[in-house]
Parts: structure tokens; sequence; C-alpha cells
């Protein structure tokens, strides 16, 4: 037995190494997510967020009505705006996304906001994040975490 556990540690290793974890874009319907990404976070006291991009390959506008995932108690879609020269941020609203478009949320703009997080989000980790799309209907997607200061995904 004792000779067996490394092999199957290092087949496991391999298994692991064998699929990056740049995530595979998700498809549902004519709507695709990509690059999925989050930053992971300093403790559990303050919010964390998450960032991904949204095309619609479709004919007419969907919208983005909700998120839902189990390391934040509550979770929806921030703007970033400046405001005489101050950067604040509130609820987006229904994101829309336009037919033959694409939304990007991304640092400084659009972003998924985790609040009340449940677990820290570590490095090298990932979480399980759902959309809602009022046509679409419901995604699950993968989301990996890099490092605290990642300015987009790292790989
Ligand atoms: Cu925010």
């Amino acid at each position: 037995m004792s000779r067996i556990v490394p092999q199957m540690l290092s087949a496991f290793i391999y298994l692991i190494t064998a699929f990056p974890a740049s995530a595979e874009p998700t498809r549902l319907g004519d709507l695709i997510i990509e690059t999925p990404w989050a930053r992971a976070s300093i403790g559990m006291s303050r919010p964390a967020a998450a960032y991904i991009t949204i095309r619609n390959e479709g004919k007419t506008t969907d919208i983005l009505t909700g998120i839902e995932t189990t390391v934040s108690a509550k979770s929806e879609v921030h703007k970033m705006e400046m405001k005489n020269g101050v950067a604040s941020m509130g609820p987006a609203g229904p994101v829309e996304i336009p037919a033959n478009g694409s939304v990007k949320l991304a640092p400084g703009g659009l972003h998924i906001m985790l609040m009340k997080l449940q677990q820290p989000l570590r490095k090298d980790d990932r979480f399980s994040m759902t959309l809602i799309f009022k046509d679409a209907g419901r995604v699950d997607i993968s989301v990996p975490i890099y490092s605290v200061g990642a300015s987009g995904p790292e790989k």
C-alpha cells in the first residue's frame, strides 16, 4: 500500500497540471462567458470582486439580472465611477448584453461585488458562481482566484 500512495499522488498532480487553470469559455445559448477571474481576498471583512466578459452572438439583447454564489452572502454587479476626481461605486442594476456585442467586467468599471464573504478567497483556488440571464436562464461558471494584486487573468 505504501508504494501505491505516492503513485496516486503523482497521478493526481498530473491531472491538475494537465488542465491549466485558464477556464474554457462557457456557452449558454447565444451567450459566451469568457475569462472569469477574481482576486484573492484579504481575510473576510472586506468585499471581494470578480470579473467576466460576456459575449452575445444572438440577434436580441439579453440582460444579466442576478448572480449567486456560496462564497458570499450577497453578490451584485457594481459600477465604478469617477465623481469630482473621487472613485465611487454602487449597484449597476440589470446589465444589458447587446445583440452581437459584449460587456466586459474589469477593474475600474463594472465588476461583480462579492459582499459578506462566507470564506476567504485563496489564490489558486476556484469557486463556482451562477449567472442569471433574463432570456438565456442560468449558467454555472468556475472562477479561478489569482493574487491579491492581480490586474487581470494571470494565465
Ligand atoms: Cu463594488
